[in-house]
């Protein structure tokens, strides 16, 4: 997961998110029941919509032959993870939570690690001494939809630190900073002091950086904290939380801003913010 060089690279992120997703799921055992004819049906949707796009554009072979080789160059650079959460991941989203009474949730992004370091229903996050940014006071609690506390649930936290990089994903960050794990008290409640992440810009030196750069778009998302909330008999909702007022909440390259998931914070006399923010959760259907 750690890299040599001190420079953030598309690689070196890239191959982190490849490698966290090899060791960290079994995402073929999931789907193991799957009857053929389930695949045979996706398989032929996906490839008759390349093909609808192919005839109606008339695409060339100089096209298809730079698509063969910019989709090798994506496997190349670890940016399967990248591309796929990027521009894919928020439709699975919908489709997945779309039965929800309780809070609503957007996508993981490929950056989430599991196990971040216990801080119990109150604490601060892993940072370093230094850590650049605006401190932030997070108060919340957390609720099944019939408005009962949920006592020892887990809210799992990940974010973007000042220069909008994540640990294990880029170089020289201490190997835990800004992920860490609370446990709700006994009212459902939590506490947690970070400090405000920054814009996030996905990297431009890799093959989606290429494919940006080549369609005129922008590569930035809007500055947001990543969360995974849980609890028994419920429902995991994975949700990020944004800040108002950033340029990229109307056009996050990600697609994953929704009005639910704005953060009103209130600025302090000291400089810091407080934010109240706290979730639903769904019990699972049976
Ligand atoms: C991120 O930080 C992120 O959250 C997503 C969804 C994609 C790329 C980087
Ligand atoms: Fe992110």
């Amino acid at each position: 997961m750690s890299t040599d060089t001190e420079v953030a690279t598309a690689a070196a992120s890239g191959a982190s998110a490849t490698e966290r997703f090899h060791t960290d799921k079994s995402p073929f055992a999931a789907v193991a029941d799957t009857p053929p004819a389930r695949v045979d049906r996706l398989a032929r949707r996906v490839l008759q919509a390349v093909h609808d796009t192919i005839r109606e554009e008339k695409v060339t072979y100089d096209e298809y032959n730079a698509l063969k080789a910019w989709l090798i160059q994506v496997g190349e650079d670890g940016e399967w993870p990248l591309f796929l959460d990027v521009w894919v991941e928020h439709v699975v989203e919908e489709v997945a939570t779309e039965h929800r009474e309780g809070s609503k949730g957007t996508i993981e992004g490929p950056y989430y690690v599991p196990n971040a370091p216990e801080r119990g229903a109150k604490g601060t996050v892993p940072m370093r001494d230094d850590e650049a940014g605006t401190p932030m006071v997070w108060r919340g609690q957390v609720t099944s939809t019939d408005g009962r506390p949920l006592g020892g649930a887990a809210v799992e936290l990940w974010h973007a630190d000042d220069d909008g990089f994540y640990s294990q994903f880029a170089p020289g960050i201490p190997e835990w900073n800004l992920r860490g794990t609370f446990t709700t008290d006994a009212e459902g409640r939590f506490e947690i002091t970070t400090i405000r992440p920054a814009p996030y810009q996905i990297p431009t030196d890799g093959s989606c950086g290429r494919l940006i750069a080549a369609a005129g778009w922008h590569a930035w998302r809007p500055a947001h904290l990543h969360v995974k909330v849980s609890a028994p008999g419920h429902e995991l909702l994975t949700a990020q939380l944004y800040f108002p007022g950033d340029e990229h909440n109307d056009d996050d390259i990600a697609s994953a801003v929704k009005p639910e998931l704005l953060l009103a914070p209130v600025d302090q006399p000291d400089g810091s913010v407080t934010v109240d923010y706290g979730f639903v959760l769904d019990p699972v259907r049976n």
